[in-house]
């Protein structure tokens, strides 16, 4: 981690039509500094997935640049882009295989070590344990069944176990009750402060202390800060705080 892991939205435009197309993000701009972490809130169709898929490339900017560390991504050899950093989807995607295998395909060579550390700070490592095969509980199939917050943490532990530079997590602590998600968010912050986090939430509480939040509202930020200032600022925050 280190000073790595700075993000730079220019003028970024989107459409998964091409130029010419029905426009899913207009004219995004923001950084992100290297440690900072980020929210994006906003309802749904807002654009936030489409925003945050740009930065490993699932899609393409249709107009603008994305940088990271300075680079344009498309100037960024993929591999070296993925290992940067790690993606955490809104439905998580784990498979019928272990539990240590689920974890270790974020990093093949992980060493148990590894793979426990990653799943303590996702507040996975006990319910793991709890369970009688431990880390060679096979996931689906019978035997136990995890539930939506659990397989969410479990995939927050294969995301870590890289030990990314950039972290994005896609609304994936929704099925994570409020104090395991604070938990998770304390172990992020105690193990690595130079790890830059974009995190995208429906609830207000899960960005609220959040270095910058933007507020995405179809497709345009309407709104750019910390809570307190989007509270006095932000038309389209306030309403999504009372709701
Ligand atoms: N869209 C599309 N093709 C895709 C994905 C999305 O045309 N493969 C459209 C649907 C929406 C817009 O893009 O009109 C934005 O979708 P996002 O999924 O980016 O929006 P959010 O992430 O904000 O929505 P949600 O909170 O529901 O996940």
């Amino acid at each position: 981690p280190g000073k790595k892991g700075r993000i730079d939205f220019e003028q970024v435009s989107f459409s998964y039509d091409g130029e010419g197309g029905q426009p899913v993000l207009k004219q995004i701009s923001f950084t992100c500094l290297p440690g900072e972490t980020v929210g994006i809130i906003g309802s749904t169709g807002a654009g936030k997935s489409s925003l945050v898929g740009l930065i490993p490339r699932f899609y393409d900017v249709t107009e603008g640049t994305i940088r990271v560390d300075g680079m344009d991504v498309r100037d960024i050899e993929p591999k070296r882009l993925r290992e940067k950093m790690a993606i955490v989807p809104q439905k998580t995607m784990l498979f019928t295989g272990t539990v240590l295998e689920n974890i270790r395909w974020g990093k093949a060579e992980a060493t148990h070590e590894e793979v426990e550390q990653a799943a303590r700070m996702a507040q996975a490592h006990e319910f793991i344990s709890a369970t009688p095969d431990g880390y060679e509980t096979r996931v689906g199939q019978g035997g136990v069944n995890f539930s939506g917050g659990q397989k969410q943490r479990i995939s927050i532990a294969r995301a870590l176990v890289k030990k990314p530079e950039i972290l994005i997590l896609d609304d994936s602590t929704s099925a994570v009750d409020v104090a395991t998600e604070g938990k998770i968010k304390d172990a992020l912050r105690a193990y690595a402060a130079g790890l830059t986090c974009i995190l995208i939430a429906q609830r207000i509480t899960s960005v609220m202390d959040a270095d910058k939040i933007i507020v995405l509202d179809n497709g345009e930020v309407v709104g750019i800060g910390t809570h307190d200032e989007l509270m006095t600022s932000c038309q389209v925050y306030q309403e999504i705080f009372q709701s």
